[in-house]
């Protein structure tokens, strides 16, 4: 009887054991496989709305984002009143969207959310919810906080903030979070110019509220729609800071955002500096870190695009996270630079209409005129990213984006121009109407090197023809 029992016991033994490797192997893959999903929720949450990544046919991975959608003038949309659009539906629940989380509009008001949706094409409803003043989470890296804890005299800045039909509640969150997250000491004042809009709280509601704020805050108005370049020009013409900041209406910064850019621009003052720019969700305005080791580009139809760095740089990256780093193009919606330093180097081209090409523009002319484009790493401030244009272009969008590309090409890409005209037709077809004697001028003036420099030196690894790369067919 006692060897039978302690044979069963064996078996036993043989049996439990089993049983626990097989536990531990189901818990262990149970909980990869979760890792796994948090990575890829963390990465499908960088890469919403309007944000899709690919890997191209070189291997580079390619984030698509912030560009222009589908324009539709929300007065042609289903259900929209004028008297909708002229009512500023603020209502803030003191904890919604509290440290950045999202926020949640209940069932019942479903309906009346996507109709407000078709009026900023992002979540009217849920913005309106969020408190002007609420939270953030502090996303810098602990040496971040330590590389600017002392950083001095810094010179002051003026903000400056263009905004067209903006909704009160993402204007206002954009004020409030620079007025909240910024030394005191460095800002010079807060100038919103208002590109003709037309909601009736943009006007004196507005010029009333902004007296009450702690930072000195002015609204300048334009008449006629002057479009986003002659919209800054009439800022910046206007800034007494030393430093110009430019930031777009609907933006959240957080804290720690404003000391990296204003040291950068004081140690030299050809650098124009970005931070980096997170994501706030155009649905839940909820607010995701967004990845550092990126850099800005374009592609051959001269379209901003974020590219994650290769070998080299992703080394040199690593090595050292905290100073910033030179992009061959700035997103265009977020920067600093010098005020003395802006107008030196011609300011913005001010024959460029409404909206796009202008970031480019001037990445181009920083470069090639003796400057360098960067992102400060250490400063994060979130964008909401929509999935398309709220705004009206008078005149099409396609008129008006390829006119300005093709400003862009005949000023400062010299045979790259063509390359870009013989894939691009809506451009070619503008390119004569194109008044640019002025900026080749200022070119002239400012001896600025030429294109094949560009791409020799500030981009090496692009993706654009040269003696030493063959496109098309090989027969
Ligand atoms: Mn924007």
């Amino acid at each position: 009887m006692w060897p039978r029992l302690r044979k069963s016991c064996r078996t036993w033994s043989i049996v439990l054991s089993i049983t626990l490797l097989i536990g531990i192997l189901v818990v262990w893959s149970w909980k990869k496989r979760e890792d796994e999903n948090s990575r890829n929720d963390y990465v499908s949450l960088r890469l919403l709305n309007n944000q899709r990544d690919y890997i191209d046919h070189k291997g580079v991975h390619v984030v698509v984002g912030h560009y222009i959608g589908d324009s539709v003038d929300p007065m042609k949309a289903p259900n929209i009143t004028k008297d909708l659009i002229n009512k500023n539906m603020f209502d803030p629940r003191p904890f919604e969207g509290k440290d950045g989380n999202p926020v949640l509009v209940p069932a019942k008001d479903f309906y009346k959310m996507q109709q407000l949706f078709q009026i900023n094409r992002f979540n009217l409803m849920a913005s309106d919810r969020i408190p002007l003043n609420r939270s953030l989470p502090d996303v810098r890296r602990k040496r971040c906080i330590m590389r600017y804890a002392n950083v001095g005299n810094l010179p002051r800045t003026s903000i400056i903030i263009v905004f067209h039909n903006e909704a009160w509640s993402t204007l206002l969150r954009t004020v409030y979070s620079v007025i909240n997250r910024s030394p005191r000491q460095l800002l010079e004042e807060i100038i919103l110019v208002d590109d003709n809009s037309d909601r009736d709280f943009l006007k004196d509601t507005l010029d009333e509220h902004v007296k009450n704020l702690k930072v000195p805050t002015k609204v300048l108005r334009s008449r006629r729609r002057i479009g986003l370049v002659n919209a800054r020009l009439l800022g910046a013409n206007h800034a007494k800071g030393e430093v110009l900041t430019f930031l777009d209406a609907h933006c959240e910064c957080t804290v720690g955002w404003l000391e990296p850019l204003l040291e950068a621009v004081a140690k030299n003052k050809t650098r124009v500096v970005s931070p980096v720019i997170d994501i706030i969700n155009d649905d839940t305005f909820s607010y995701t870190r967004s990845f550092e080791l990126h850099w800005g580009a374009f592609n051959w139809d001269l379209h901003f695009r974020w590219l994650t760095l290769n070998g080299r740089l992703l080394k040199e990256r690593r090595e050292n996270i905290v100073e910033p780093f030179r992009t061959p193009a700035m997103a265009g919606g977020l920067f600093s630079m010098n005020r003395d330093y802006f107008f030196e180097l011609g300011s913005y081209d001010d024959q460029m209409k409404i909206w796009g090409g202008e970031n480019l523009e001037l990445s181009f002319r920083v470069w090639q005129c003796g400057g360098s484009v960067e992102i400060a790493p250490c400063s994060h401030v979130g964008h909401l990213f929509r999935k398309s244009s709220p705004y009206t272009f008078p005149g099409g969008v396609g008129e008006i984006l390829y006119g300005n590309l093709a400003r862009v090409a005949l000023v400062w890409m010299d045979e790259w121009a063509e390359f870009y005209f013989k894939f691009n037709a809506e451009a070619a077809r503008l390119r004569d109407k194109q008044p640019i004697r002025a900026r080749l001028e200022l070119r002239k003036k400012l001896q600025c090197k030429n294109f094949e420099w560009y791409l020799d030196n500030v981009w090496p690894e692009h993706f654009f023809p040269k003696d030493d790369r063959f496109f098309g067919r090989v027969s």
